[in-house]
């Protein structure tokens, strides 16, 4: 038992006596092909998961086999002749990168389990997928799967802050990397690469992107002394060959997040003008440098001018310079710029600028940058809706940048599950191409994907809360495909997880769907609201306690009325939609209410369509996000001894203070909107009513 957590790989013994027999019958012999080091890794896992969930030892061979029943191989169709002979092989040579094959076979009058697909990192997928077949207890004998990803990159973003081990943003503890021990590699790594894998990630960017310490004078030393530059020095760069590696054997290619001013801070040049010859030989070799010690790196991801970041604007270049000299570098090396979206500063109102910044700029990126974007245009709120970006820039290849850590749902405390928000998301009809163009249809190019920020660190729970384990999976699978429901990753998750009681299966599933919309409700009251919560003067805001008093320009809440006028006669952020969005967010007739204050600042006695005023809705969803989050706290309690104690323990307790957490931003915010507004609860729930 290592002491952290298995997660989702428990390979938990499979005790329905039908069940383990059909399973065993086709696993009785195992044979992986043995050329590559995803082979390995192949090998190595069924090895630990087989024995454990049939409760017995398949038998590896070391050759292809010829005729034995009850075989399960693992190869493309090149390996060995019983999988060229019983699977189509040009259907395999079709197959994406990473795509595969499982069928049940007949050969040569044997019934065999086959995985097969045309790269080696499709089997590594392929050997997963079966094993999650096998954890869900699915039938095998008439197998016949063809999976492909959908998006070609499907990238985990660590802001893990090197040397000092802190992760940004991150609930999970440190950062898993002992960044001053590497290359010595710890079992952690593997078990890592194998969670990540078994999802489907295929690139993880290792540190965060803030590289350097913004110049602010109030930067808290002790959060972090921002050396994540450091990384592309030579002797720091041998440091992490071995974690490349060993993530190589898992199809995972590492990235580095680096910084624009690189060439002043790990080189010697008094520029990083990206027009520069100098500047420019600079990151040739330095990429020179860095395919020679890490050839399968996936590239660069980099915040410049951003939140104090230096980055082109430093010397009156755009973002196009910017992005294209350094993709210049890395083209010869099959490596991408992952240029993130994420400015505001220079715009009264934030939501406008990423739009502003990158929309006249469309087409002039090079083929190897991806113009990384948020979600939405503010900052991972608990709902926003979605950046007018995409769908903006059809000539530029794009990411979407979603948030697994709950920066602003909860943090390690709260239990909110993201995948609903995600689907929301992925689903946003953007019309970029007429109807039948939403964000998941616009990420599917070979330069394009998802990327998710991660939400691990040292603690036994990997996420801090047994609950945020969910996102993570849930991330991998969504961005592997997102037409998969909400339900089916979430019954997955929770099934090979908790185990196969209906009970814990349905109760556990329920506290996930629900969690979102609770937190939504008590943290903003709803209606579109965002950024209630507290900031403060030190770098790295907490984002933590309730603060609507704070930013007020944020959700506008003024005496006579709340929220931000967004439509043409304000900020103007509608019209960066297309129609007919834009129409139907530029009128507050047709507005969904789940945006309403987001687009249009309301009186406080403005009346919803079913009567209720503005101000007693948002005091209702104050009041109804605490009472969900009780309900849920409840639903959790009656799983005691149907779960081991340490994770209901765990749960329990958490939720505990998650009540309590929810009951302060409801009285903090309900009486903020009750003292603008001058309107009392007509519930008369407000203590001071
Ligand atoms: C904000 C986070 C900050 C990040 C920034 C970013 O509070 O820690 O550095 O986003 O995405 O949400 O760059």
């Amino acid at each position: 038992m290592t002491p952290y957590d298995d997660c989702w790989l428990r390979y938990d013994h499979i005790t329905a006596d039908d069940v383990r027999a059909s399973y065993r019958r086709r696993c009785r012999h195992a044979y992986v092909s043995e050329k590559s080091p995803e082979c390995s890794a192949i090998r190595d896992e069924l090895r630990r998961a087989l024995p454990e969930l049939l409760g017995a030892k398949p038998h590896f061979w070391h050759h292809p086999p010829t005729t034995v029943d009850g075989f399960l191989a693992i190869g493309t169709p090149d390996d060995m002749a019983m999988i060229a002979e019983s699977v189509p092989v040009d259907a395999v040579a079709e197959l994406e990168d990473g795509g595969f094959l499982i069928r049940a076979v007949t050969w040569n009058g044997a019934d065999c389990l086959v995985v097969t697909a045309s790269t080696d990192r499709g089997l590594v997928y392929g050997t997963f997928h079966l094993l999650r077949l096998l954890q869900l207890r699915e039938p095998i004998d008439e197998l016949e799967i063809r999976e492909e990803p959908t998006y070609a990159n499907r990238l985990l973003n660590q802001w893990d802050t090197p040397f000092r081990r802190s992760v940004e943003r991150g609930y999970g503890g440190e950062s898993i990397f002992d960044w001053e021990r590497l290359p010595d590699l710890r079992p952690r790594y593997e078990d890592y690469a194998r969670l990540l894998a078994s999802v489907g990630i295929n690139g993880i960017v290792l540190n965060n992107v803030n590289t350097t310490k913004p110049p602010r004078e109030s930067a808290n030393d002790a959060v972090g002394a921002f050396e994540g530059w450091q990384l592309l020095e030579s002797r720091r760069l041998e440091d992490l060959t071995g974690l490349a590696s060993l993530f190589r054997r898992y199809g995972i290619r590492p990235y580095l997040s680096v910084n624009f001013a690189a060439p002043m801070l790990v080189g010697d040049l008094d520029t990083a003008d990206p027009l520069d010859e100098n500047v420019r030989d600079w990151w040739r070799e330095k990429a020179d440098d860095v395919y020679e010690l890490v050839p399968d790196l996936g590239g660069f991801l980099i915040k410049a001018d951003s939140e104090g970041q230096p980055g082109p604007y430093d010397y009156d270049r755009d973002h196009v310079d910017g992005a294209n000299a350094i993709a210049r570098a890395l083209e010869p090396h099959d490596g991408r710029v992952w240029w993130r979206a994420f400015v505001y500063g220079s715009h009264e109102d934030r939501a406008v600028q990423a739009y502003d910044t990158f929309e006249p700029l469309d087409g002039e990126f090079s083929d190897t940058v991806t113009v990384q974007i948020k979600n939405g245009p503010i900052d991972f709120q608990p709902r926003e809706p979605v950046s007018t970006l995409f769908g903006a820039m059809p000539e530029t290849d794009l990411g979407l940048e979603i948030q697994l850590t709950q920066e602003y749902t909860g943090q390690g405390v709260h239990a909110t599950y993201h995948l609903p928000l995600w689907k929301e998301v992925f689903e946003f009809e953007t019309q970029a191409d007429g109807e039948g163009t939403p964000v998941k249809s616009l990420l599917r190019g070979a330069g394009q994907g998802v990327a998710g920020v991660a939400n691990v660190g040292e603690d036994d729970t990997w996420t801090g809360h047994y609950l945020s384990q969910a996102n993570l999976y849930a991330f991998g699978r969504v961005a592997w495909n997102p037409d998969l429901s909400v339900e089916t990753i979430t019954e997955e998750w929770v099934r090979q997880t908790f185990g196969a009681d209906e009970v814990v299966v349905e109760t556990v599933t329920e506290i996930l769907r629900d969690s979102w919309e609770a937190c939504i409700d008590y943290e903003t009251g709803g209606l579109g609201l965002v950024h209630m919560m507290h900031n403060g003067e030190e770098f790295l805001e907490n984002h933590y306690y309730p603060s609507p008093a704070e930013w007020p320009g944020y959700h506008g809440a003024s005496e006579d009325g709340i929220g931000v006028d967004r439509t043409e006669r304000g900020s103007g952020y509608t019209t960066q939609y297309r129609d007919p969005i834009a129409e139907r967010y530029e009128s507050v007739e047709t507005c969904p209410e789940e945006f309403l204050l987001f687009f249009h600042h309301l009186p406080w006695d403005y009346e919803l369509d079913d009567g209720t005023t503005v101000v007693q809705r948002l005091y209702d969803n104050c009041f109804d996000g605490v009472d969900e989050v009780k309900r849920l706290r409840d639903r959790w309690r009656t799983l005691e001894g149907r779960i081991d104690e340490r994770r209901f323990r765990h749960v329990a307790e958490r939720f505990d203070e998650q009540v309590a957490q929810a009951e302060r931003w409801r009285d903090v915010l309900a009486s903020y909107f009750r003292e603008y507004s001058g309107i009392p609860d007509e519930r008369g729930r407000i203590r001071r009513d």
